[in-house]
């Protein structure tokens, strides 16, 4: 059985982290079997660096190790970063659905760096500090000090309720350009592969993640997330849907 780290939230899901929801989604949809290994914030790079694992993100002195991460008995292989981990998975299982064929590894580079540019930039100051009550104690002085070193401020000052207005129409600006993207290339649907929503994609997986992740700090019930469901024709709130049958975090 695969070893899945995923980091901890206080929230009734346990499992909310964007980034790990993409590989969490991914072992749902292709079906292996897992368990969950929870991980603090403080204890991940020590878990990568005792697999001997390379920085995940190594242009990033400040978080160069991250989760997802997985341990495969089979090979007695550790992997992280979400798109390695897809790759790996789509190669070593081939009887699963594929979300990253070899031709397309390229163009998921450039989506990760593009998606990072608009969306993640536009995200991270409205949500990390309504992150930051959502998770453990064990996690959140190291989270609070981090992220105040990345913004060079006060949690509190990064994006004070009184900016909220702005950020939000920055973040749907921002998931505009990406709707655009997908315009040109499926007819208008939700998937990054060939037009149809039977082939989602690690591009699709990790839209999805970052959106459950805003989903579950705002809240599903509130005004903020409705707005969410509401932009750009409903693509979003219909990109969880397609997704609801791999929405499981019971493991
Ligand atoms: N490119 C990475 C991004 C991973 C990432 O940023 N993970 C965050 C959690 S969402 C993390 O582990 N951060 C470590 C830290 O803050 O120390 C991937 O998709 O695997």
């Amino acid at each position: 059985m695969i070893i899945f780290y995923d980091i901890p939230s206080n929230l009734p899901v346990k499992a909310w982290s964007p980034s790990t929801w993409k590989t969490r989604y991914l072992l749902n949809l292709k079906g292996l079997p897992y368990r969950t290994e929870w991980v603090e914030y403080p204890d991940i790079a020590g878990l990568l660096k005792s697999f001997a694992l390379p920085p995940t993100e190594p242009d990033d002195p400040l978080l160069p190790y991250t989760l997802p991460a997985i341990y495969d008995p089979k090979t007695k292989r550790a992997v992280a970063e979400s798109a390695v981990i897809a790759a790996y998975l789509d190669d070593e299982y081939p009887e699963t659905p594929a979300v990253i064929p070899k031709e397309t590894r390229a163009f998921h580079a450039a989506f990760q760096y593009a998606f990072r540019a608009t969306v993640q930039s536009a995200i991270a100051p409205l949500f990390l500090p309504r992150q930051l009550p959502c998770l453990t104690p064990a996690s959140q002085p190291y989270f609070r000090c981090t992220r105040e070193q990345m913004f060079g401020a006060k949690m509190e000052d990064i994006c004070p309720p009184s900016k909220w207005a702005m950020q939000w129409a920055e973040i749907e600006r921002a998931f505009g350009v990406v709707a655009g993207w997908l315009d040109g290339a499926s007819d208008g649907r939700v998937t990054f592969l060939g037009g149809a929503t039977s082939a989602l994609s690690h591009a699709d997986l990790s839209i999805a993640g970052w959106l459950l992740w805003m989903q579950f700090v705002v809240g599903k019930e509130s005004e903020e997330w409705k707005a969410v469901e509401r932009w750009h024709g409903g693509r979003w709130r219909n990109l969880l849907d397609v997704l609801e049958p791999y929405f499981d975090h019971s493991r």
